[in-house]
């Protein structure tokens, strides 16, 4: 390793220990290599377009099947240790016509996982592709309605028999003009279909599943309405399923300015099982790179507040998985970029001085609270704890470079093309 990493690493944490102290570093860096988050399949897929939805040219070496998914999350998995779980789409990763979902193509695609060391994570429903024009659960067509609560039963049926027991619903359900369709019916709609799902889902699967998360969106595709636009709708649905129904929260389907960290700190406060796609959003739902900003540093202190990051009841602690991807960047380095941006995030929420902040709130010192606050959310570098982090498990400190100079992109821009 090159010496001036070394120095770096060896300079900052003196400087970091000199501010928070050898103890809260120490905690930092301990909990920055505890994090793990799943990297759904499609974010290494060819056949994912992404954010801004514009299809066409794109970056070479996109995995074309479900075994080369495996390869390069597998890949990452072995470069940071902190990505075991793969998020899997049905109609886009278990289906051979696009229409149902088939559990022995599950199986084949759980033993392709776990032959590169990793492990099949959540499991997602596709309520989109052909048929769902209308809506999926709020068709009008009642064989449309039918046949998405069958493959709901089987993401079910694979969660809780080949995988983590995750299972995560994202209805892109809505309308573009007012007058479409009825509001109210697409929501009673899906009230009808979920508890027709949850009804028939078996008993012992039922035991079996860990979660079942309704991810919320501003819009998209429809932009007149969408019928789960927002947390709250999210929690009322999830209620159909019981305390195992719980809200997904996506970084990029919130307005602008939204105060993300009061959502997060109400689902946890209300007690509501939670979770996370992450990513970085400019305008809408981008699905970009993550980045290590103010806004996620807030949400990490508020997960770790809350204690359903590294709960030692594993069922307390949400889900965490990326959801980005933008055709136009290399996807392999986008995810590493995004590890990093996330860890450094967590380091920055362990190093918050609980104490002092708690006298300046104590006290009404509004600015003393703030500033206490900023100087670890904010103001504080922690990518030195984060190359500690990999260094202590014998890895690299930094994943990008080892990726770079592993030439795997020149290598799969070559075979893949
Ligand atoms: C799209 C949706 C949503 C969903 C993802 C995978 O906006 O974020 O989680 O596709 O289905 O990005
Ligand atoms: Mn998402
Ligand atoms: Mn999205």
């Amino acid at each position: 390793m090159a010496h001036n990493l070394n120095k770096i690493i060896t300079k900052g944490l003196d400087s970091l220990k000199a501010t928070f102290g050898e103890e809260s570093i120490e905690k930092a860096i301990a909990h920055t290599k505890r994090f793990m988050v799943e990297i759904p399949g499609w974010q290494v897929w060819e056949g994912f377009g992404g954010g801004g939805r514009f299809e066409g040219e794109t970056t070479g070496g996109g995995a074309r099947n479900t075994e080369e998914i495996a390869q390069d999350i597998g890949f990452i998995h072995q470069l940071t240790k902190s990505t075991p779980d793969v998020g899997i789409h049905i109609l886009w990763f278990l289906s051979k016509d696009g229409i149902t979902g088939d559990f022995e193509i599950a199986r084949k695609v759980k033993e392709e996982l776990e032959n590169n060391g990793i492990r099949m994570g959540s499991i997602s429903p596709t309520y989109f592709l052909s048929g769902s024009e209308d809506g999926s659960f709020t068709s009008q067509q009642p064989a449309a309605r039918k046949r998405y609560i069958e493959q709901t039963l089987l993401g079910a049926k694979i969660a809780a028999e080949l995988s983590n027991g995750l299972l995560t619903l994202w209805f892109p359900d809505g309308t573009n003009y007012p007058g479409q369709r009825e509001l109210q019916q697409k929501i009673e709609l899906m009230m009808d279909c979920i508890t027709e799902f949850w009804e028939r889902v078996p008993e012992d699967t039922k035991s079996k599943l860990n979660k079942v998360l309704f991810e919320y969106k501003l819009f998209e595709p429809g932009t007149y309405s969408t019928t789960i636009p927002d947390w709250g709708t999210a929690r009322e649905l999830s209620r159909l399923i019981g305390e195992k129904g719980g809200v997904l929260v996506d970084l990029g389907h919130h307005h602008h300015g939204t105060n993300i960290e009061q959502i997060v700190a109400a689902l946890i406060s209300f007690g509501i099982p939670g979770g996370f796609h992450f990513n970085t959003r400019y305008a809408a739902d981008d699905d970009h790179s993550v980045q290590a900003d103010y806004l996620l540093a807030k949400i990490f202190y508020e997960l770790i507040k809350g204690d359903v990051i590294y709960n030692e009841n594993p069922s307390k602690n949400w889900a965490y998985a990326l959801d980005q991807m933008v055709r136009a960047e290399q996807r392999i380095p986008s995810i590493l970029k995004s590890i990093d941006a996330l860890k450094r995030s967590i380091a920055k929420a362990v190093l918050i001085d609980g104490i002092s902040l708690g006298g300046y709130q104590e006290k009404k010192d509004i600015i003393g609270a703030s500033v206490e606050f900023e100087k670890a959310l904010l103001h504080t570098d922690t990518g030195p704890i984060v190359m500690e982090s990999y260094r202590r498990q014998g890895l690299h400190p930094v994943p990008l470079t080892v990726y770079h100079e592993s030439g795997y992109q020149t290598k799969i821009e070559q075979e893949r093309r």
